[in-house]
């Protein structure tokens, strides 16, 4: 029988309600009020009505967190271009609420109805006022329905989730990382400047951000480095740090030689055209046919150079591109396809190496990455006013809103919400707004600022010097709140009443 044929009719009682529900097999009990389901399509018809439902993002950048049924779908709006580099485009719509992997439904006791996917496939879960359903683009795992206290059902999710696909519990002490206040603007002159001036300040990680390379595809000092890449790890790691790099090493743009002469390596359209795979530095860029021998040959050896070169910590970015729909060498489902080939990176970099993945799939990279940004990027102001219709905009807000719905993840991996900025000048952030991304990077445990020593006042370095130098003690204690040592912090807010201003179109 096909997995979309639903083989089981029924209804079965989870925490007192009845749902009626067809899917592919029967539902097992693994717990009184939590089954497993065989992996399909699934619908599950439910009593609640226009509820709140948890929507979850596909990738580092996509929106997620709780919308009202009766509300338009927390989605990325008016800019196609946004969409196809910060969620999965190709599933996309606004004709409903639905997301990627994992759903939830709000119950009127505060307990909540999930439904999660245990495994790759592209699985998409979705709901209308009487239905919660789960469809997958090719088989993959179970899907796990349960109904109960909405912190334990998320956490008891990603354990399983973290039991079928790995977890890796590797810890990145604190980073300082170039891009959050010298964007593609760094020459190695001013980096010596900088890891002077860092050499006083406990950091675990100086990472060198986009910026460096000859051309994105092209991963070779360009002339602002004319000492070269292993000369600058030299300099991070003999004061006692581990060198970080940042890498893009799935995508191309047009100017990379990559590009020019390695046509044949990229994945490719319906009409076999190279597959545009995103838009970003004012250009649409391309991806590496993950599947072909002399791609992988090729990766490999890139990561054996940064190895070699000294780097032990790396930033990849715009990964998402390894798992979007195209025709490759080797017919593979997409997630896989993405999956086999940050396996073969994890290989080369060594278990020993970090791997922090931002624009990653967040299902299919667990077991891989230690850590995962878990939003877009943050930027020194709140909103994204030129852009109010788009989550995945860049912002303090924004990123602040979808890493904190997503705190369930710290089961796979470290969870980064983007660097924090200490700095009062060159930042329009006010004083609340500031702590709470502080306070957002405490939580979810991955401290990170992009802050050079000689933007910050004497008062701003010793808070800093603090925050890097704390082991707080972080206990959550509801959907936004949360206690750091003996200080109850409570983001709801600032996170909670977020919604769209009025909308102006329907796509
Ligand atoms: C370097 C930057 C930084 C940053 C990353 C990433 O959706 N988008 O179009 C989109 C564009 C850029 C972007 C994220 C999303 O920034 O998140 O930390 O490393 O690349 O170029």
């Amino acid at each position: 029988m096909s997995a979309r044929q639903p083989g089981h009719a029924g209804a079965i009682e989870l925490g007192g309600i009845c749902l009626p529900i067809m899917a592919p097999g029967a539902p097992s009990h693994i717990g009184a009020d939590e089954v497993l389901i065989p992996t399909g399509d699934v619908t599950v018809l439910h009593p609640l009505g226009e509820t709140q439902f948890y929507r979850h993002g596909w990738n580092s950048w996509s929106p997620s967190g709780w919308r009202g049924l009766d509300e338009q779908p927390l989605r990325i709006y008016d800019s196609p271009q946004r969409l196809l580099t910060a969620d999965d485009a190709k599933n996309d719509t606004p004709l409903a609420h639905s997301g990627s992997a994992v759903g939830a439904l709000q119950m009127p006791d505060g307990k909540v109805l999930i439904l999660g996917a245990l495994g790759l496939g592209t699985p998409r879960v979705g709901a209308t006022a009487s239905t919660l359903w789960g469809t997958v683009e090719s088989p993959g795992g179970e899907w796990y329905l349960a109904v109960g206290d909405e912190l334990t059902v998320f956490n008891r999710y990603a354990t399983l989730v973290a039991e079928r696909l790995g977890r890796r519990t590797t810890k990145a002490g604190p980073v300082w990382c170039s891009w959050y206040s010298f964007y593609e603007a760094i020459d190695e002159h001013l980096l010596h400047k900088v890891i002077d001036d860092l050499s006083d300040y406990p950091f675990a990680v100086i990472q060198i951000d986009d910026g460096w390379e000859r051309a994105v595809g092209d991963w070779e000092a360009n002339d602002k480095f004319p000492s070269g890449m292993a000369d600058l790890a030299q300099r991070i790691t003999q004061t006692g740090r581990q060198a970080g790099l940042w890498l893009s090493p799935l995508i191309v743009l047009p100017d990379s030689q990559t590009f020019r002469e390695r046509r044949e390596w990229l994945v490719k359209d319906g009409q076999g055209a190279p597959l545009v795979a995103g838009y970003n530095w004012g250009s649409a860029y391309y991806c590496l046919d993950t599947t072909l021998p002399a791609v992988q040959d090729s990766l490999v050896g890139l990561f054996d150079r940064c190895r070699g070169w000294g780097y032990s910590y790396f930033k990849l970015d715009f990964m998402y591109a390894g798992a979007l729909e195209g025709r490759r060498h080797a017919d593979v489902p997409r997630e896989q396809a993405y999956r086999d080939a940050i396996a073969l990176i994890r290989g080369a970099v060594g278990d020993d190496s970090y791997l922090l993945g931002s624009g990653v799939p967040m299902l299919p990279s667990a077991g891989y990455f230690d850590g995962v940004r878990v939003g877009p990027d943050v930027v020194a102001f709140w909103d994204n006013a030129e852009r109010p219709r788009d989550p995945s905009g860049v912002g303090a807000k924004n990123a602040l809103v979808a890493s904190l719905n997503r705190p369930w993840l710290g089961h796979l991996y470290q969870l980064d919400p983007d660097a924090v900025y200490f700095r009062r000048r060159r930042s329009l952030l006010d004083e609340r707004q500031r702590q709470a991304i502080q306070d957002a990077a405490t939580v979810l445990g991955f401290k990170a600022t992009s802050d050079p020593i000689d933007w910050l006042q004497e008062a701003e370095r010793e808070e800093l010097r603090a925050w890097i130098e704390a082991d707080e003690c972080v206990k959550q204690t509801g959907r936004f709140t949360y206690q750091i040592d003996s200080r109850e912090v409570d983001f709801s807010e600032l996170v909670g009443g977020y919604a769209f201003p009025q909308a102006t179109t329907a796509g």
